[in-house]
């Protein structure tokens, strides 16, 4: 009850501040500001104005050299000061929860509990990285049979770039960040262009919390202009990326090249999408996978990488689970996202019609059982929409739709299952409900995804707990809040001395 009064005052708190800094999804529509976004860096000369944050070519340059200008001094800081300042923007943020999941509401219409668990997972990133890049510090023994006279340590890469989608706008882009330079790198943090201001209330906080100017640097712009610029720029040293494939893909062909004066191959790592697969066979807790089912098909809309967008029921049961499927899905509650519903708006214009492109698809494709339609009046509101009679090879069973779609396939037994859920060039995360403990251990093994979930929902992954990261084309097998994801952004130097 606390918890939620405190929302309803942050969500007073910072409507207050409509109209001043950010553009804004109000009832479901994106209501762009014309003011100023001032970057919280001073070293970072990105002065962003206009209907949204919008920096370019010169100030992606002014960052990246602001970067490595910062990189020698914040690369010889004592790793646990460098851990202490990431502790302490942990703890500010917590202080903040409230009001940063205020912002997210707002800015990209996640119901609270979805906002809750972005802030939650953003201040979990700060911390875990924080403590688990001790481990690398200069000194720390790494080798198992260190010779009397030789030494091997790890080094930092340098000055790298961040890029970020926008549906974990805090979260996702907060791990990205504090990777990095928590082992003494340097970035340029570039948001997506419809969060620029969860990223902006991050440098808020990394601010407050000490970082020197420099360390990180805040370029909110277009994603195909300065976002592919760095990319192939010669002095960008790494890039971390979580979106689409495409975009992915994309980035890796530009990062291969080399660029007239790059003296390095560039790191690239990638987070890509999803088609994650539920499967249920007859022996499940029907009332369990069905509730389940619901709340990874269309928690935050279904615009997570992890959300369940195919159903695989095995025979038998199929009528009975659908049954509970449909019932729980026509009682979801649609509505703007600061009334706390089920289902907030879809991101964007841009991510309805893609969307409701889908659900033309699916309309050919499959048996659509429930919703399928925008709803009347403003505001980006798509029907919780469900498709059955859906064939493994569909459309709407191999793209990834990011939207509250499912897709129901049928299958007459287990193992037809397993084949139909592997049949996908993803491999992100999937499920599995059944009683019968031969059928989870064969899941175990052949169930080719990053994230496996045995009786429960697929989305979620608490960081350090789950290490969060797919096969196939779901990225580069780099797992996030994972033991060693810090590796990625370092390298290893050895020193042999002859007395
Ligand atoms: O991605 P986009 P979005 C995936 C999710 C979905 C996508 C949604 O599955 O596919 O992210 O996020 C910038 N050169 N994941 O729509 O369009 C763009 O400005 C350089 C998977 O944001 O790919 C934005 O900052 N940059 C994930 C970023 O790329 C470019 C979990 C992403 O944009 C660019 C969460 C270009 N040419 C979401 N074009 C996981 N697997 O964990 C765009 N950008």
């Amino acid at each position: 009850q606390e918890a939620f009064e405190a929302m309803r005052k942050a969500l007073v708190e910072v409507r207050a501040q409509f109209g001043r800094h950010y553009p804004l999804i109000i009832d479901g529509e994106r209501v762009n500001t014309q003011e100023v976004i001032v970057s919280t860096n001073p070293s970072n000369p990105v002065e962003v104005v206009g209907q949204s944050a919008k920096a370019g070519i010169p100030e992606a340059d002014a960052a990246l050299e602001a970067a490595w200008r910062a990189f020698p001094s914040w690369r010889d800081w004592p790793q646990e000061h460098r851990s202490r300042l990431l502790l302490k923007a942990a703890h500010i943020m917590k202080r903040r929860q409230r009001e940063l999941e205020a912002w997210l509401v707002y800015e990209i219409g996640k119901n609270w509990t979805e906002a809750a668990a972005d802030v939650a997972e953003a201040i979990d990133f700060l911390r875990y990285y924080a403590i688990s890049a001790l481990k690398y510090k200069d000194g720390a023994p790494v080798l198992p049979y260190p010779g009397e006279d030789n030494e091997a340590f790890y080094i930092p890469l340098g000055a790298g770039v961040v890029i970020a989608p926008w549906n974990f706008p805090l979260a996702i882009l907060t791990g990205m960040t504090a990777a990095p330079i928590a082992v003494g790198n340097t970035v340029v943090v570039k948001p997506a262009e419809d969060t620029v201001v969860a990223a902006a209330k991050l440098f808020e906080v990394l601010e407050e919390a000490g970082l020197p100017p420099g360390v990180a640097n805040y370029l909110p712009g277009e994603g195909s202009e300065v976002g592919a610029y760095l990319v192939k720029h010669p002095r960008t040293r790494f890039i971390n990326f979580t979106g689409s494939l495409e975009v992915g893909l994309q980035i890796n062909e530009m990062a291969a090249r080399l660029s007239p004066g790059q003296v390095w191959i560039k790191r690239v790592f990638l987070e890509l999408g999803g088609k994650d697969a539920l499967i249920v066979d007859e022996t499940a807790d029907l009332r369990a996978a069905a509730q389940a089912t619901v709340q990874s098909a269309f928690g935050f809309q279904g615009q997570k990488c992890s959300a369940a967008s195919r159903l695989i029921v095995v025979d038998g049961i199929y009528d009975l689970l659908m049954e509970e499927v449909l019932d729980r899905t026509e009682a979801l509650i649609v509505g703007p996202a600061e009334e706390n519903p089920d289902l907030g708006p879809l991101a964007s214009q841009k991510q309805e019609e893609t969307v409701l492109n889908y659900i033309e698809v699916g309309r050919q494709e499959g048996r659509l059982l429930l919703g399928g339609r925008r709803l009347e009046g403003s505001g980006f509101f798509v029907a919780p929409t469900l498709f059955d009679r859906v064939s493994p090879d569909a459309r709407i069973a191999q793209e990834e739709i990011f939207g509250p779609v499912l897709s129901v396939l049928r299958v007459p037994d287990f193992d037809t299952a397993l084949e139909v859920a592997n049949n996908t060039r993803y491999g992100l995360t999937g499920g599995v409900f059944s009683r019968k403990r031969e059928r989870l251990e064969k899941a175990r093994r052949e169930f080719h995804v990053g994230n496996l979930y045995f009786n429960r929902k697929i989305t979620g992954a608490l960081v350090g707990v789950q290490p969060f990261g797919g096969f196939n084309l779901s990225g580069t097998d780099t797992k996030a809040g994972g033991p060693d994801y810090l590796l990625n952004f370092l390298q290893m130097k050895s020193v042999t001395e002859r007395f």
